[in-house]
């Protein structure tokens, strides 16, 4: 199994684009393509259904070395046992979080600005999202916060640091100038007609820099 430090490319098989009979096939070709960690994330689904879903990703994802991460839904990573869990940018959300999975399951935290990262830190998370660095659609509320403090957040948090949002094939070289060294893409492979395709030549790039 992979570790989340050693991770560089992390997807996300998110139910805003992908059906749910269509989930063992995308977590499939995520995997084969090469993200190095992979989450599930539901904002729509019951509790129930993305337990049933989780499950149907866990063989799949073992039998690549992924680990999964389910986003938000404590009670269903307790249940199903995946390797991470995902939580928001709630006050404590770390320490609830680890008080339910338990200490085999990382933890990570959505971060949208440098002292929100900083804090994260403190609070005991193992790896932090930070963006959106663009406008999009997956996470349509937020406000982007450019690319201007990445190299900062990397001085400042020694955690693995995820940029996200709105990253895809061709922002990639100016994230990566920016400082980056590991991302989340969701909607560039989710939508891509080639998905374990467009995730082999991202990854390509992203090890090599
Ligand atoms: N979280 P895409 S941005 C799920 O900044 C999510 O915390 C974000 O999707 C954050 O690659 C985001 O399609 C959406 O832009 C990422």
């Amino acid at each position: 199994m992979k570790s989340i430090q050693e991770a560089r490319l992390y997807g996300i098989v998110d139910l805003g684009y992908v059906t749910a009979e269509n989930v063992a096939t995308m977590t499939d070709q995520l995997c084969l393509g090469g993200v190095d960690v992979l989450q599930l994330r539901a904002k729509k689904q019951t509790a129930q259904e993305i337990e049933r879903l989780a499950r149907v990703m866990l063989p799949i994802t073992r039998s690549h070395g992924v680990p999964l991460v389910i986003n938000d839904h404590l009670q269903v990573a307790a249940a199903v046992g995946s390797e991470g869990v995902h939580v928001g940018q709630d006050d404590d959300a770390v320490a609830r979080a680890r008080a339910v999975v338990g200490p085999e399951c990382f933890v990570g935290k959505s971060t949208h600005s440098l002292a929100q990262a900083v804090a994260a830190q403190e609070e005991g998370a193992d790896y932090i999202g930070f963006g959106p660095l663009y406008a999009t659609g997956t996470k349509p509320d937020y406000v982007p916060i450019g690319l201007n403090d990445i190299t900062e957040v990397h001085r400042r948090v020694t955690l693995p640091i995820f940029c996200i949002g709105g990253v895809n094939a061709g922002r990639l070289d100016e994230v990566i100038a920016a400082g980056a060294r590991r991302v989340v893409v969701v909607s560039a492979f989710l939508q891509a007609a080639d998905v374990s395709c467009e995730v082999r030549a991202l990854k390509q790039r992203l090890v090599v820099a």
